[in-house]
């Protein structure tokens, strides 16, 4: 599969990212990224030249499991992020054998490669940023953890989204921090 694909493509992946475990996915363009508010401070990112799109993944971190970001230095990196990494490993597999499409995974630290995955994500209509800094879902809100794909067709996009909880907030995020930062 080449150039641009149909809607039914993006819907099509992104169900099949939900039915590898992800509790949502969502698609934007390189383009979008490039230009997007993390890049303007940071300047620019290389990716390979054939990326056209990404899919971003989000795993919901329920309340009650929190050791899923808890760090471990023994295997250097968290329980929910290795589950991100093999449901994002399954659809790189399923898009290259099914549909012939190319998929990158991406590290996690930007420095070594990664993506601002904030911005990736709200710009495939995950969620919007919050006046806290993180990325709120309209269905989990922050307790989400996210990862991405690039992909080497261009698809149409999921995002963003008319999502605005922090409106009408009057921002305990912002108070509750001890050191009033
Ligand atoms: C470096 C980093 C950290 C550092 C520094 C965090 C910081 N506050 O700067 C440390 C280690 C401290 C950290 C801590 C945490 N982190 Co962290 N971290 C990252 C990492 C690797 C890069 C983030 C970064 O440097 N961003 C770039 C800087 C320049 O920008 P920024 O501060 O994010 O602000 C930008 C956005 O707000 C954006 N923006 C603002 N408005 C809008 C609107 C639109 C439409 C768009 C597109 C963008 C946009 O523009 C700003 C720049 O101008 C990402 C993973 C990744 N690869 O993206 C995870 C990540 C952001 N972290 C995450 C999490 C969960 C956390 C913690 C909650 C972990 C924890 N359990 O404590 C804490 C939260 C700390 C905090 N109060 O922010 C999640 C966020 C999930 C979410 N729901 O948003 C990420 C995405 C990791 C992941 N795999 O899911 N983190
Ligand atoms: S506590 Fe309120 S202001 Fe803060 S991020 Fe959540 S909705 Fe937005």
């Amino acid at each position: 599969m080449n150039s641009r694909t149909q809607p039914d493509s993006t819907i099509h992946i992104v169900e099949k990212a939900k039915a590898f475990g992800a509790s949502m996915a969502g698609i934007t363009s390189i383009t979008s990224l490039q230009n997007a508010p993390s890049y303007e401070v940071y300047g620019n990112a290389e990716w390979p030249v054939e990326a056209k799109s990404l899919i971003v993944l989000a795993q919901v971190h329920e309340i009650s499991v929190p050791e899923l970001d808890w760090w471990d230095d023994k295997n250097g990196g968290t329980p929910g992020d290795r589950q991100l990494g093999s449901i994002a490993n399954s659809l790189r597999q399923w898009l290259n054998e099914e549909l012939n499409i190319d998929a990158w995974s991406l590290p996690y630290h930007i420095e070594k490669g990664g993506i601002f995955l904030k911005d990736a994500a709200a710009l495939a209509g995950l969620g919007t940023m919050g006046k806290n800094n993180l990325l709120i879902t309209p269905e989990f809100g922050p307790r989400i953890r996210l990862r991405a794909l690039l992909l080497n067709v261009d698809l149409e996009p999921t995002g963003p989204i008319d999502f605005t909880p922090c409106e009408a907030c009057n921002m305990p995020c912002r108070r509750v921090c001890p050191q009033e930062a």
